[in-house]
């Protein structure tokens, strides 16, 4: 069997940087070129961790570019500097970023020339703001055509949202509200999208019976896994505060049984201004998509737990 071709774009989050992870751990998937947005993070921190990853995973074809593309509502600061703790961590010290990896394009450039050059249609999973892609098949629409489908970890549609500013109602969700017109732009391409939203990601904090579970498992891998989630449990247990496993579920989408899944399909539309800018809501003349609805969260942390005792992580030996 063939396997699938993945771009990853994440925005160098703690969760982002898990979920690279995962995807290296999955076998049936191919993984093309990592794209970074700086959004909810510092870009320099993201690059070396994601060239570290790829590391102990030999994945030494795998090209990476770094995003120029600024939305207008910045992350908080304190977020984009947590995820410097797994730069911190003894695995990622003792892994070598190959700067070689590295292209001079921007993002949305790599991005247009791997969906263009690529065998057969494409995978996009984007777990930061959708501003790339966006830019990508704007500009070059017969990119569509060798799009398979799209997974993003964004919006909130019939649950509250994660923004929480002074100009704002409430009713989105970060990865959207960062950069409302290429939310917008997204939808309005209506690529095969599914959208994975707090409706669904709320079912998947990150809990203490996760992390003692997860615990139990004694792999390097599981180890180093464990150390990541470990710096998120600060956040615990406001409820807006609560770390989510938000994009390792938008991960998982690419690999778990269907059956722990519920996607809706329907029309969406997305606001690009004050109060609700970001927003994402159902709307029959809206534009078409799907979005995970509900999760199977017992199902997904056992798909986790078993990605996690992959043997894919070579260069890996001890944490
Ligand atoms: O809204 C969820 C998105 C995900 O892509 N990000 C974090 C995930 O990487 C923003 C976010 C919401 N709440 C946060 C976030 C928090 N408490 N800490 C850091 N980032
Ligand atoms: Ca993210």
């Amino acid at each position: 069997m063939s396997k699938q071709p993945v771009i990853f774009d994440h925005d160098g989050g703690i969760d982002d940087l898990l979920s690279l992870i995962l995807l290296l751990c999955m076998p049936h998937i191919e993984l093309k070129a990592v794209c970074i947005t700086p959004a909810d993070c510092y870009p320099d921190d993201a690059l070396e961790s994601t060239l570290k990853i790829l590391h102990m995973f030999n994945a030494t074809d795998v090209k990476v570019s770094v995003g120029n593309i600024i939305g207008p509502n910045p992350f908080p600061a304190d977020w984009r500097a947590q995820p410097r703790f797994c730069r911190a961590l003894p695995a990622f010290l003792r892994s070598q970023a190959d700067l070689t990896q590295c292209v001079s394009a921007p993002a949305d450039e790599l991005m247009r020339q791997v969906i263009a050059s690529s065998h057969e249609p494409i995978t996009v999973l984007m777990t930061g703001p959708a501003s790339n892609l966006a830019a990508a098949v704007i500009t070059v629409p017969e990119l569509k055509q060798n799009i398979a489908n799209v997974v993003w970890m964004g919006g909130a549609i019939d649950v509250r949202g994660n923004v929480a500013m002074h100009d704002h109602n409430g009713t989105a969700e970060w990865n959207a509200y960062w950069h409302p017109q290429a939310t917008y732009d997204l939808l309005a391409a209506e690529l095969p999208l599914v959208l994975v939203p707090l409706d669904a990601t709320n079912r998947l904090p990150v809990s203490w019976d996760f992390l003692e579970g997860l615990s139990k498992i004694g792999t390097p891998l599981s180890e180093l896994a464990g150390q990541c989630w470990a710096a998120t449990v600060t956040a615990i247990p406001a409820y807006e505060f609560t770390y989510f496993m938000w994009d390792v579920l938008a991960t998982c989408v690419l690999g778990v049984d269907s059956d722990a899944l519920t996607i809706t399909e329907g029309r969406c539309q997305a606001s690009t201004n004050t109060p609700n800018a970001g927003q994402i809501w159902q709307d029959n003349s809206g534009f078409t998509c799907s979005w995970l609805s509900d999760a199977d969260a017992k199902k997904i942390i056992d798909y986790i737990f078993c990605l996690l005792q992959s043997k894919n992580a070579v260069n890996l030996s001890n944490c």
